[in-house]
């Protein structure tokens, strides 16, 4: 017998991908560099499907049937190459290398390219879910040549989430590094979630005074409405955990410095290339980076703050209904802004991504996974060339009806010292989109004055200079 699908790296993500696949009815080839690993795996998973332990290249390359469809799953960067080149030399034209770890977009593009040459069709694919999801259905998002999705397609299909509606989490985003991208931007979104949601934590804490266990039961209110996410899902549970060793609240005794691996900072080096304001998700790894600079923070823990006294415990219901609306106004800009640098990407390298199906395949599997989600994909339904989420008018209504509270909130935290850059990043988004002026042309008058960088007029074409060291009269550019 040979295997449909063979997977190469069988560290936690490859390992549970192998037997989501032979779960599914594939006869699966797998391998690893440490032999150990593969046998393993299938000593202690070989019920659950048909798996064909392979413990060299040339045996696991041998195990699979023509077109070979090899699965990547080792750490990005170097290690991803140099499976590449032990595995390209052996396969023939028309054979896929699937690259499902976390590669930046641009390696993606380069090794497209270069096995192109070989006839080896390279596609590059965005796996969420962490592990539980590689194992029981992940959001997927394959790139690459389009002619290889129709072979790999159905088998993604089937080991992919479903959505509610049964739709399989799984689209082809577009060629080379489509895939990988979209995955960078979800991390990057899944940043600015996580970011808004400790915000709003923060202040149900030190401005409404709520314990972490009533702020777990406030946020399972809030998971039955619209904000119903995985995320504030397991926000509530966080926050309900107690430490078994000290009796306090668990997110009491956790060191407050967050750690972040790179795809958020990618998101945000990548906007500032394509030149796209995603304020949001540039925030969020900012506030991680802030977290962990302890000696920066310690220096400064004695720098004046705000008298303000916490509200009135009579007052705290309200407040907390106004957090809310603060978070999901704030959560519409950032999926704004994301979607925003998707479609500058799609456009920049040609990709012709769908926004719709993007939104359509984050609805399950994925971290960021939300009932928002629907809405979102219904937007780009009823327009698919939607210049800005913001435009959509129901997310126009919403904020519209959200944004007396998401001020209110703002002032409230201003007020009492408790810092929110990503509710404010957000709403500033909003106003300057918003804005008849901008200061921009200010900003133009200042580099015509110093730099004779000139400015376009709002009355006339064309580009001018003012003599600004001499009479101050207008030249044409
Ligand atoms: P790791 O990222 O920890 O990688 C470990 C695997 O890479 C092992 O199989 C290891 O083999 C192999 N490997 C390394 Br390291 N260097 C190698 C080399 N030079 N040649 C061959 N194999 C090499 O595993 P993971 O956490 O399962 O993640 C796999 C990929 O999936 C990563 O790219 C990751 O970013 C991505 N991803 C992870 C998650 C998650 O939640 N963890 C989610 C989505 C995507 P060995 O056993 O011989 O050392």
């Amino acid at each position: 017998t040979s295997a449909q699908i063979g997977v190469t790296g069988l560290a936690v993500m490859g390992r549970n991908l192998a037997r989501n696949f032979a779960r599914n009815g594939y006869t699966v080839a797998v391998h690893n560099r440490t032999a150990s690993r593969t046998h393993a795996l299938v000593e202690e998973f070989g019920n659950e499907g048909d798996f064909i332990a392979a413990e060299t290249a040339k045996d696991f390359v041998a195990a699979l049937e023509r077109p070979r469809r090899l699965v990547i799953m080792v750490k990005a960067g170097d290690p991803t190459d140099a499976v590449i080149e032990e595995f390209a030399p052996l396969l023939e034209p028309g054979d896929m290398i699937i690259d499902g770890g976390n590669a930046h977009f641009a390696d993606t593009r380069r090794r497209e390219r270069e096995l192109r040459e070989q006839g080896i069709h390279f596609v590059g694919m965005g796996v969420s879910g962490g592990e539980e999801g590689a194992l029981h259905g992940p959001s997927i998002m394959p790139g690459g040549p389009k002619e290889s999705y129709d072979s790999l397609g159905p088998m993604l299909e089937k080991i992919s989430a479903k959505a509610a509606d049964g739709a399989p989490c799984v689209t082809h985003v577009g060629p080379d590094g489509a895939g990988h991208f979209v995955k960078m931007v979800h991390n990057g979104i899944e940043y600015a979630d996580m970011q808004l949601i400790g915000e709003a934590y923060q202040l149900l804490r030190d401005v409404a005074g709520y314990s972490p266990a009533q702020i777990a039961e406030i946020f399972r209110t809030w998971n039955r409405g619209r904000l119903d996410s995985y995320l504030i899902e397991i926000t509530a549970e966080v926050l309900s955990h107690v430490d078994a060793a000290t009796g306090k609240p668990f997110v009491d005794v956790v060191v407050d410095q967050a750690e972040q691996k790179g795809t958020g900072r990618w998101t945000v080096q990548i906007a500032l290339d394509l030149g796209v304001p995603v304020s949001g998700i540039a925030e969020a790894v900012f506030a991680r980076s802030l977290s962990g600079h302890a000696a920066l923070r310690e220096a400064s823990r004695g720098l004046a703050g705000p008298k303000a006294a916490p509200l009135d415990e009579s007052e705290a219901g309200a407040f907390a209904d106004r957090v809310e609306q603060a978070l999901y106004a704030s959560k519409i800009v950032s999926y704004t802004q994301g979607f925003h640098k998707i479609a500058a990407g799609s456009e920049e390298y040609g990709w012709d991504i769908d926004l719709g199906a993007v939104a359509s395949i984050w609805r399950g599997g994925c971290i960021i996974r939300a009932a928002f989600l629907d809405r979102i994909r219904a937007a780009y339904d009823t327009r698919a060339d939607l210049p800005s989420l913001l435009s959509d008018d129901t997310f126009a209504q919403e904020i519209a009806a959200a944004q007396d509270d998401w001020r209110e909130v703002l002032v409230a935290a201003t007020r009492q010292g408790v810092p929110t850059p990503g509710f404010a990043a957000a709403l500033a988004y909003y106003d300057a989109l918003r804005a008849e002026r901008l200061p921009a042309a200010l900003t133009q008058g200042q580099r015509d004055f110093f730099g004779a960088h000139t400015y376009r007029r709002t009355d006339r074409d064309g580009s001018f200079h003012t003599l600004w060291g001499g009479d101050r009269s207008e030249v044409s550019a």
